[in-house]
């Protein structure tokens, strides 16, 4: 028996076939970028955004960078996954601690289904970077929760479901400005309020070595559950001459243990390599922030952001994606 997903079945998962010829891991949707920078009348920018399979259809939470170039998030739904009708307002959040919605920026969502909950988190703004939470039953009325950590943190990404009776949330401690260090920590939680049981999961990588996640990584879509492991995809960061280059990449975490790594691609999945990658307000840049998967097919579709600026999507076939990281580690 090979790999397989644990999670449900998704039929109808955005998918296209990769093309004759195509010998990539990874290969792009021919209809990127899927969401343009100006989808709604007031965002400059729609990109590093989440996804999540909802009452047969698709929500999303997207990060609108708007006109002001301010920071927000705001909800989103698609019948496809690909066509998306976005709110022109950000997400307005209530909360039984009026200290907890204090926020001077919104940005880089991930969205993680647990039992019939949904929960947000992103980066906030309090008093610097750090990881806000939020849970939302229909994706009309959002509930804040505390800030899980102190400033500064980036890259708040809670898995699927509980391990050992804890939520667990992998994030990456930085600076308050653009970072130029950052390893993957993961964090346990027995309500989402209260965080501990910190542990390190794996840090930049040697130049000689995998020079795309040399200086700094973090964590993108939800852990994807499969017999083998939590399949991740994160990005990686080069500082090249000309400033930061962000890929993607993919590695394998031990299930009962998610801070031990299986495996871990040296090989970037994806590159910024495409005009809408390359060019835009942040040049060559391909940030993932959400993955669905399909447990019947394996047929896995990569949301990311490209060049801060758009939303691309990229698709994998879970078998290929193992084989690549296994060879490749
Ligand atoms: C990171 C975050 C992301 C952004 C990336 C590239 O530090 O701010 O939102 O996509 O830089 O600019």
């Amino acid at each position: 028996m090979g790999i397989k997903i644990t999670g449900s079945q998704l039929p109808n998962i955005p998918w296209e076939n990769r093309r004759q010829g195509n010998e990539e891991i990874l290969w792009r949707s021919e209809k990127n970028p899927i969401i343009p920078r100006n989808l709604i009348k007031i965002s400059n920018s729609i990109f590093n955004s989440a996804v999540v399979p909802f009452k047969d259809q698709f929500a999303g939470v997207f990060r609108c960078d708007d006109q002001c170039r301010r920071m927000n998030i705001h909800k989103g739904f698609s019948s496809d996954g690909i066509n998306w009708k976005i709110d022109e307002e950000p997400i307005v959040f209530q909360s039984e601690y009026p200290e907890a919605l204090l926020s001077d920026y919104k940005y880089d969502p991930r969205v993680t289904q647990i039992e019939q909950s949904y929960y947000i988190s992103w980066c906030n703004g309090y008093h610097g970077p750090t990881i806000g939470l939020a849970r939302t039953d229909d994706f009309k009325n959002f509930h804040q929760l505390e800030n899980a950590f102190l400033p500064f943190n980036r890259n708040g990404v809670l898995f699927p479901r509980k391990i050992n009776n804890h939520y667990v949330m992998l994030s990456r401690p930085s600076d308050s400005g653009h970072t130029p260090f950052g390893d993957i920590f993961i964090s346990q939680s027995p309500d989402l309020t209260y965080w501990g049981k910190h542990r390190h999961v794996m840090g930049p990588k040697d130049f000689k070595v995998s020079a795309w996640q040399c200086t700094k990584i973090g964590a993108g879509p939800v852990p994807i559950e499969t017999t083998e492991g939590w399949l991740i995809f994160y990005h990686g960061v080069l500082t090249s001459c000309n400033g930061f280059v962000y890929s993607m990449g993919a590695a394998l975490l031990d299930l009962e243990e998610p801070w031990k790594v299986i495996y871990r691609n040296n090989s970037y999945l994806l590159s910024p390599q495409t005009i809408y990658e390359c060019a835009g307000d942040v040049p060559n840049v391909v940030f993932p922030c959400a993955a669905l998967a399909d447990s019947d097919t394996g047929k896995i579709a990569i949301y990311y952001g490209a060049a801060d600026t758009v939303t691309g999507l990229a698709f994998g076939q879970l078998e290929e994606i193992f084989d690549f990281l296994k060879k490749d580690s």
